[in-house]
């Protein structure tokens, strides 16, 4: 099945400044899932060091021009992986072009994303509310690939006090954040157990952003 008619197999809902596009991404997941461990086989999964000194309990990797790094400096993107001293993995072909159809669907032609953030989450881990503020233009959309367990998405608002709501994950899911959404606080709740065919006990996100 290829990426236009799987739109007809997969759930489409608007919220203000998303769109979710449940199972988007579950055609391709061969490929994708092959691609992600090529990934990670040359440019290992690692917990960065948040700039307070806290080793972070969710494990990061890039692929793309551009990597997400933290470290007592602060947060930011490199065209370099810290630990390899080598630029990141390319981003594969599969990657980019789910990224670009999905943003698509959703209203953003043309989205050519410059770096994938990939986050493994075990058991026990999670994402605290913060606000993805590092990239250079905020009119660029970042999309989201949910893969493996499940997780619960908090979904706040601009200020980290206002009440979040939550969201269920599921393996094959694709969100569009933009426009309104972009700048919410949003986060990961600790993981509850799960078993996935291939991933294990495992939750894997790909986050592709416009980042230079
Ligand atoms: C809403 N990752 O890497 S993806 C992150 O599941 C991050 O790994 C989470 O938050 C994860 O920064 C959530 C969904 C997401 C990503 C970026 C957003 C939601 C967003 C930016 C603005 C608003
Ligand atoms: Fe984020």
């Amino acid at each position: 099945m290829d990426l236009l008619s799987s739109l007809e197999s997969s759930q489409r809902l608007d919220l203000d400044g998303l769109v979710y596009l449940r199972g988007y991404a579950l055609p391709n997941q061969t490929q994708l899932l092959d691609d992600l461990h090529a990934v990670i086989s040359a440019a290992p999964l690692r917990q960065m060091m948040t700039p307070m000194g806290f080793a972070m309990s969710v494990a990061t990797t890039s692929c793309g021009a551009l990597g997400w790094v933290s470290d007592q400096q602060g947060y930011r993107y490199s065209p370099i992986d810290p630990i390899r001293q080598a630029p990141w993995p390319a981003m594969p072909e599969s990657f980019f072009v789910l990224a670009n159809t999905a943003a698509n669907i959703a209203g953003y032609t043309d989205f050519a994303p410059d770096a994938c953030l990939i986050n493994q989450y075990q058991i026990g881990t999670k994402m605290g509310l913060h606000q993805d503020k590092n990239e250079r233009d905020f009119t660029q959309p970042i999309v989201s690939v949910s893969l493996g367990i499940a997780a619960r998405f908090q979904f706040g608002g601009k200020k980290r006090t206002d009440k979040p709501t939550q969201l269920r994950l599921e393996h094959g899911d694709v969100i569009v954040w933009g426009g309104d959404a972009r700048l919410n606080y949003h986060g990961i709740m600790t993981m509850q157990s799960g078993c996935h065919a291939i991933l294990g006990n495992t939750r894997v996100n790909l986050t592709f952003r416009k980042a230079g």
